[in-house]
């Protein structure tokens, strides 16, 4: 084992206050020139992974200083060897994830619906991993494409690992596992070209979809602002399939999982989103990263909505169908438990990339239900496993490993450590050794009866494809809908077939007709397409749920948020002291922005130090800004273009912006000082007072009002 290259060096580094010198960190220059740093005092050795001891990391073996390379070197050869192996393949799907460790705490033990153990004593905790992705992007792509997010949790229960692998939507685009590779093909980038990357706004997705009414009711939430989330910290979380809860009577309750963030849900706006691709493709990595570090732990509470057969029987659609929710207005999500996430892996790829979620994983008191996804799931996660993590023994891997005891008599294959002890790897056997079954303890399946000629068919009662959709639509804010018809016309305007476009309007018109409209009207298509054939036609009889809207559910608080504040040289020292207290008292991030990453002088002649240049701090990535500085400065910074980005950007995304007077000139050469005065997202500050009222007014996060004047959508 390589140990941990922390304290490696020749020296300690040189104290914070002296000027760094290139001899802290160099012990030898080697004759070409090049740095050595040699093992001194209780710095570990650098070995091989066989352990031997290296003398020269820097140079291959040789004959004479110019060559050839000598195949004889051993070290050369392994360390190139486990390089080139490093990679494994990417998931499928969801490839692109981020991952965090930490607690579920049972707050309301439910003994009366099921007997996993998990839920049975109020204020037990048992760890947790989970690990937040994309769908469609590869491991590499950026962090905002409009998309599902997934939403895995690996609990390690004293019964087993139980994972709740789940997406930050409560429906899904097919109705059949059948269907999901033609899902997937046609979403990732095309085969003949390879590209686009991470992206649904293209011909193969739209024309998988037009010709796939089942999606309508998915399309709606990958169209709404629940697809490009602020953060991992503001999504909610669903488990999307109906599952059984199993008393120790074995009476079954049928259960749907919900994750609440404590922090509110929140999201970005889309012109917003391509931009933070561009600016920090790591933009939800560095949050969780970060608000984890800084001990701010995010939380999600656990809630169950439960059903018998009853309400499944009279409910208006099939509860085995994963296109459809049921509304908490019908059936109210009880609370749970907590989970708190408060630690990040130590490595990146030992831990999140290597864990093996697997919706198979089910304590005894957990169950599944009929639902053809779900069952088609069951398969599919522990087949990609093998795949991916090249041997049947991915779960001794530590963050695959449960924590309760193991005993079985799988043994062998690659890569295992732990196999079975003793003379007996069978059973039964008459040594007395080894594990047995438990027939009260161990996992027994809900004695479902089943019957039905074996065939290929869609079950009738999954035919309603537009109801559900029709119902999400109407339970939007104004501004939540027009985001919805805005993101339809951008993704369809990036289709080069104008029957694709067409088709999809055509669904639409059995959603909303006016929704319809304003697309076709947006993509400036002439002529409106007949409806498309429904199976059932749209019952307009559901009501509104006001759960399925992001604003309506908005935090009140600009707490956990981020402000960014740009300063210029002589900024006003008390009043950025001022600001940047309230804000941090009132749970805000507070980052600096400034002409140079080494900051500015204020007023005072105070050095305020700067966290980014700001090229690389633009707007897109705080949720407000504030811009102090002299008008001299003011000024000159308004010479600087991205400067400018930094006060359009933040007003053209409806951010609330504060700024004291000498700012002012920057805002007059971005062209927005006229609005200013007008503009309700804009608070002049000059001292504790309005600098609170400023906090106060972020805490609606946007200002949606706005977004009429600097987005143009055609209405007739
Ligand atoms: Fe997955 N899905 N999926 N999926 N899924 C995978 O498993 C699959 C579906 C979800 O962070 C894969 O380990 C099929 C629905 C998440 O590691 C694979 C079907 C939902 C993750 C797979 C679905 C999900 C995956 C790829 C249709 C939400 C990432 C790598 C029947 C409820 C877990 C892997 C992580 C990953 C198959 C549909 C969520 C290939 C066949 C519906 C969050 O096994």
């Amino acid at each position: 084992m390589t140990e941990s290259p922390k304290k490696a060096g020749a020296s300690a580094p040189a104290a914070k206050s002296a000027k760094p010198k290139l001899s802290d960190h160099i012990s030898k220059i080697g004759e070409g020139g090049e740095y050595h740093q040699t093992a001194e005092g209780d710095t570990p050795v650098l070995t091989t992974a066989q352990g031997g001891p290296v003398s020269d990391d820097q140079n291959s073996l040789k004959v004479g200083d110019r060559g050839p390379t000598l195949m004889e070197d051993f070290h050369f050869r392994e360390k190139i060897f486990h390089f080139d192996h490093e990679r494994i393949p990417e998931r499928v799907v969801h490839a692109r994830g981020y991952g965090a460790h930490g607690y579920f705490e049972t707050l309301n033990p439910i003994p009366e619906y099921t007997k996993a153990d998990i839920f049975q004593r109020k204020g037990e905790k048992t760890p947790l991993f989970v690990r937040f992705s994309t769908v469609a992007g590869s491991k590499g792509s950026g962090d905002l494409a409009r998309d599902v997010r997934g939403f895995a949790v690996k609990f390690y229960t004293k019964e087993g690992n139980w994972d709740i692998v789940g997406n930050n939507m409560p429906v899904f685009f097919i109705q059949d596992a059948i269907k999901f590779p033609d899902l997937i093909h046609s979403v990732k980038a095309e085969p003949d070209r390879g590209f686009p990357q991470a992206q649904s706004a293209h011909d193969n997705f739209w024309d998988f979809i037009s010709l796939t009414p089942e999606a309508m009711n998915m399309i709606m939430w990958v169209m709404s602002d629940r697809a490009i989330p602020r953060s991992f910290r503001f999504m909610e979380g669903f488990g999307v399939h109906t599952f059984r809860l199993v008393n120790a009577e074995g009476k079954s309750t049928f259960v749907k999982f919900h994750w609440k963030p404590k922090l509110g849900m929140q999201s970005v706006v889309w012109n917003e989103a391509l931009k933070i691709n561009g600016m920090d493709p790591d933009f939800h990595r560095r949050d969780l990263w970060s608000a984890i570090k800084a001990g701010d732990f995010p939380e999600w509470e656990l809630h169950v909505q439960l059903f018998d057969d009853e309400f499944a029987e009279k409910f208006e659609f099939d509860i085995l169908d994963p296109t459809k929710l049921i509304p908490e207005e019908d059936v109210p999500t009880i609370c749970v438990g907590r989970m708190v996430l408060d630690r990040m892996p130590d490595n990146f790829f030992a831990e999140t990339e290597q864990v093996a979620f697997m919706t198979q994983n089910v304590p005894p008191g957990v169950d599944f239900s009929n639902d053809p996804l779900l069952q088609g799931r069951n398969f599919s996660y522990l087949d990609t496993q093998i795949k991916r993590l090249g041997s049947t023994n991915f779960s001794q891997l530590p963050i695959n490993a449960p924590k309760c005891p193991m005993h079985h008599f799988q043994q062998d294959g690659h890569m295992a450590y732990r196999n079975v002890e003793g003379r007996a790897n069978y059973q039964p056997n008459s040594w007395g050794e080894g594990p047995r079954e438990n027939p009260e303890k161990g996992f027994t399946s809900y004695p479902a009866v089943e019957e039905g000629a074996k065939r290929r068919v869609r079950s009738e009662t999954f035919s309603d494809h537009y109801s559900q959709a029709r119902q999400f639509f109407i339970s939007q804010t104004t501004s939540e809908q027009n985001h919805i018809v805005d993101a339809l016309v951008f993704e369809l305007s990036k289709v080069e077939n104008p029957d694709i476009r067409s088709r999809v309007v055509a669904h639409l018109l059995n959603i909303d007709k006016d929704m319809a409209k304003s697309v076709a009207l947006n993509l400036g298509l002439d002529d409106l397409p007949e409806p498309a054939k429904a199976a059932m036609a749209t019952r307009d009889d559901l009501k509104p749920s006001d759960a399925l809207s992001i604003q309506k559910n908005g935090p009140g608080s600009f707490s956990g948020r981020k402000l960014g504040i740009l300063v210029t040289e002589g900024v006003d020292g008390k009043l950025f002291k001022t600001l940047k207290k309230a804000a941090e008292g009132a749970g805000v991030v507070v980052e600096v922005v400034a002409p140079t990453v080494g900051g500015v002088k204020d007023s005072d002649g105070k050095h305020i130090e700067a966290m980014h240049k700001i090229e690389g701090g633009a707007s897109v990535v705080f949720d407000a800004i504030a811009v102090l500085g002299t008008a001299d400065n003011a000024k000159k910074l308004a010479g600087e273009a991205t400067a400018q980005d930094f006060v359009s950007d933040a007003y053209a995304h409806l951010k609330f912006i504060a700024y004291n007077k000498g700012a002012v000139p920057l805002f007059d050469a971005a062209g927005i000082k006229d609005v200013m005065t007008q503009d309700n997202g804009f608070h002049q500050v000059s001292d504790k007072t309005n600098v609170e009222a400023f906090l106060k007014a972020c805490g609606d996060l946007r200002l949606w009002a706005r977004e009429k004047s600097v987005h143009l959508r055609k209405t007739e």
